[in-house]
């Protein structure tokens, strides 16, 4: 029988069927993932094949993972070679920031968005917890939203606390496979609680948790809107490690990198010191955000320093 992953924890895996019920799932024996170093074998999102326990029929055995079409990986916290899946096989990713309590910082934005980039998955920018904004944040949103948007990524300004701009957010939903991610504390269960009023106990749960980044979530978690949309709720993400991105393929994640290519003197251009360079040049005429050019310098100087 065929299934998709919506919640893991651990080694048990709670799996809706074709038929519409839900199982708990184990992986049958010994499973290796393919081709990733990941600690956990399989992640929310995933779609796999079981067979029903027939002593206990509540209970399932995977024995097939279905190949994926992308993952959200971020890098283990204990075990730094590995990585750790969030989410698999989804159409969009929803990056939930805030500029307060607790404040994401740009350059975990742009790591995030090239890993979005790195799986063609389109990324919104949630920019959330607008109540707290004084005219100075609201100057920064203006401008972020100015850097962001003409690169492809939609920008929405919400108060979850004042259930300000869910009805821009809310549309984007429907018929997709959406994964909300964000550093702990942001307000991504707190959303997911506003999307699907039904799950009130859960809002009871961290309403107590006024406090921010607690890591109140600690599983991925899948939830329907409707049959063909669906909402998954992850972890606060602490440190987004980059994963299998080659120097001379990084510039190809940021759009406005890429619109360049081929036109720097050299082929092998790391837009840093070369002569003839056009990203520089789009630089110097603030048609690249400063902040996106040093993001891109941070990344390239930090795996060279890991190498
Ligand atoms: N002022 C304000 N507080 C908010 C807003 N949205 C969420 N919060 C509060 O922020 C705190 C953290 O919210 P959560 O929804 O638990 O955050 P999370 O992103 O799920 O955090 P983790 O599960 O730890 O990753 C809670 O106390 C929320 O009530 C908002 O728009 N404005
Ligand atoms: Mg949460
Ligand atoms: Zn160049």
């Amino acid at each position: 029988m065929k299934g998709t992953i919506y919640k893991s924890t651990g080694s048990w895996y709670s799996v809706k069927a074709e038929d519409g019920s839900f199982y708990n799932a184990r992986l049958r024996g010994k499973f290796k993932n393919l081709d990733l170093k990941v600690t956990n074998p399989l992640s929310v999102g995933d779609f796999v094949e079981m067979t029903i326990d027939p002593l206990t029929p509540t209970e399932a055995v995977i024995f097939t993972i279905v190949p994926r079409t992308n993952y959200i990986i971020r890098r283990s916290s204990h075990k730094t070679a590995f990585g750790h899946l969030i989410a698999c096989n989804i159409d969009q990713s929803i990056l939930l920031v805030t500029l307060k309590q607790p404040k994401t910082s740009i350059g975990f934005i742009d790591r995030f968005l090239i890993s979005c980039e790195a799986f063609r998955i389109p990324a919104v920018i949630v920019f959330n917890k607008s109540d707290l904004y004084n005219d100075e944040l609201m100057e920064e949103y203006l401008y972020l939203k100015d850097v962001y948007t003409p690169l492809g990524y939609t920008c929405i300004l919400t108060s979850m606390e004042k259930e300000d701009g869910l009805q821009e957010l809310m549309p984007l939903l429907y018929g997709k496979t959406s994964v909300i991610s964000g550093h702990s504390g942001v307000g991504k269960s707190t959303l997911v609680n506003k999307i699907f009023p039904e799950l009130a106990l859960r809002t009871d749960i961290i309403s107590d948790h006024s406090q921010k980044g607690k890591h109140t979530t600690t599983f991925a978690e899948m939830y329907d809107l409707d049959e063909t949309s669906k909402v998954i709720d992850t972890p606060g993400i602490k440190e987004l490690g980059l994963f299998e991105i080659e120097d001379n393929v990084l510039s190809h994640y940021f759009p406005e990198m890429r619109k360049l290519m081929g036109q720097c003197r050299f082929h092998n251009c790391r837009h840093t010191n070369e002569p003839g360079c056009k990203v520089k040049d789009a630089v110097e005429a603030f048609t690249i955000a400063p902040t996106r050019y040093e993001s891109y310098c941070s990344i390239l100087f930090e795996k060279e320093t890991h190498r």
